[in-house]
């Protein structure tokens, strides 16, 4: 069964929105196999957003992530990897379609409310990196 790494970003805990996005995963079938909450360390953040280290946003993205608590999830389903990216929508909010968490919930590029793993190979990477490190 595929899994998924998802994270609410500091903006969604902020929004008290967990427990409205948990219900969408629920409510699509999906189980959820890890949870936690907690702030992360700059060192994690950097780990984390590699593939972002030599864009003009990567410090400001570290800044956010690592500024207030998140609430990283493991999830299970099948083909989750595709099906959540379609649930959290859009990178920026106001190209998100209707319904998605993010038109519903963010408010900017930066502060887009989830993550969500974009391939299999970056999932496993990200489930090792929050819960298996
Ligand atoms: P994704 O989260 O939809 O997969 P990525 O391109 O992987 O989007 O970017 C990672 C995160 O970096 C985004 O969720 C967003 O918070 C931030 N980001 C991406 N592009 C920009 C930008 O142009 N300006 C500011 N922040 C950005
Ligand atoms: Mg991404």
């Amino acid at each position: 069964m595929e899994q998924t790494f998802i994270m609410v970003k500091p903006d969604g805990v902020e929004q008290a929105v967990i427990g409205q996005i948990i219900s969408r995963f629920e409510a699509k079938g999906y189980q959820l196999v890890h949870a936690s909450v907690l702030t992360i360390s700059e060192e994690l953040a950097k780990k984390h957003y590699e593939a972002h280290k030599d864009r003009d946003f990567f410090d400001d993205l570290v800044s956010f992530i690592t500024s207030g608590p998140v609430f990283p999830m493991v999830w299970q389903g099948e083909n989750i990897i595709e099906e959540a990216r379609e649930l959290i929508g859009a990178t920026n909010p106001k190209e998100a379609k209707a319904g998605t968490i993010r038109a519903d919930f963010g408010t900017s590029i930066s502060n887009n409310v989830i993550h969500g793993s974009d391939s299999k190979e970056n999932a496993i990477r990200e489930i090792d990196l929050f819960f298996h490190s």
